[in-house]
């Protein structure tokens, strides 16, 4: 029976997950909003047969050397996985899964956002008026950039950023494209976007661009200071999905020296920790990894995290398994 499965909660989530959780299964919930200290998490792994992580718990292979042979799943709250070394749990017959499709929307919304917060200066505009620095309109005073007509680069072109390409679709933006493979044809025709097998050669013919793609081995510092050479100097940059996709004090440097016109972040190499060289710059937008942070998205995080348990723990191959190839 699935109701003796121990299942162990590493942050607190929604509610209505939690309650679901207890009904279901031996559930161990997570009282406090902290993320859980390196010595709890070792333990949690020598008792749990299922553990429900999120980002903030690095479950490395040292963590995964030290579960008891009963852990059997890490069933992530979250779509991204980069906290998770997916190889050593595989290794040790440990089921990894994540809750992709939930959040693909939301964090695409916070993505156009992002793009016309940074655009049109929103957030510099909002802060003038609530500063009581507002002192009347001029035809010349704080223009921002067209968005309709410019090329948006999405980096990444899963299904955050084919959502994202609708969304700039119906802002007027081009929408190109760079993934190690081109989307199948029929997508890549809704979308009107074009493939570039090389980022370098996409970067300095965009606009815009948004990164939407996992944080792996291969994408750290995708967004090198060399690549970031490559913007033109009128380019915006978005991230939403991996603060590991951008050398941030490299960026930090661009920005100082105005060799990039915007940037907007959700996400952080640091995270929570921001590179002071962003902040307090009118044409840099921060946001505190917002991307899936709707009731909504949440919700249906936690109830993919719950199908997940039940399917496994039923024999069965859980819908959103991970699998090392994949990363
Ligand atoms: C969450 C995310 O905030 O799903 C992801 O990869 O980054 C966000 O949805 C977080 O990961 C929840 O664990």
């Amino acid at each position: 029976s699935t109701s003796r499965l121990k299942v162990v909660l590493t942050r607190r989530l929604p509610d209505a997950v939690e309650t679901r959780l207890r009904e279901l299964f031996d559930a161990e919930l997570n009282l406090t909003d902290a993320p859980m200290e390196r010595a709890a998490l070792e333990a949690a792994v020598q008792r749990a047969d299922v553990l429900v992580p999120t980002i903030t718990d690095a479950i490395d292979a040292d963590l995964i050397s030290r579960a008891d042979d009963r852990l059997k799943m890490i069933a992530n709250f979250g779509a991204g996985v980069n906290h998770i070394d997916v190889d050593a749990a595989v290794a040790r017959g440990i089921v990894v899964t994540n809750t992709p499709g939930v959040l693909t929307e939301d964090t695409a919304d916070l993505a156009m956002g992002l793009i016309l917060a940074v655009s049109r200066r929103m957030v510099e505009g909002a802060r003038v008026v609530e500063e009581g620095r507002f002192e009347g309109w001029t035809p010349t005073w704080m223009c921002g950039r067209k968005l309709g007509g410019k090329r948006l680069g999405i980096v990444g072109m899963g299904r955050i950023g084919q959502a994202l390409a609708r969304r700039a679709r119906a802002f007027g933006m081009q929408v190109h494209y760079h993934n190690r493979k081109p989307v199948p044809e029929l997508v890549a025709e809704e979308l009107g976007a074009t493939w570039w097998d090389d980022l370098d050669q996409m970067l300095p013919r965009m606009d815009v661009i948004s990164l939407n793609c996992p944080a792996t081995r291969e994408t750290h510092h995708l967004m090198s200071a060399a690549r970031l050479a490559r913007l033109k100097p009128e380019a915006l940059l978005i991230n939403t999905a991996r603060g590991e996709l951008i050398d941030e004090a490299a960026l930090a440097a661009a920005v100082a020296a105005g060799a990039i016109a915007g940037v907007g972040l959700d996400v952080f190499e640091h995270e929570p920790a921001v590179h002071p060289g962003l902040v307090g710059r009118p044409n840099v937008v921060l946001l505190p990894h917002l991307g899936s942070s709707t009731l909504e998205a949440r919700q249906d995080m936690g109830e993919r995290v719950i199908t997940n348990i039940l399917t496994f723990a039923n024999g069965h191959r859980p819908p959103d398994r991970v699998i090392p190839a994949m990363l």
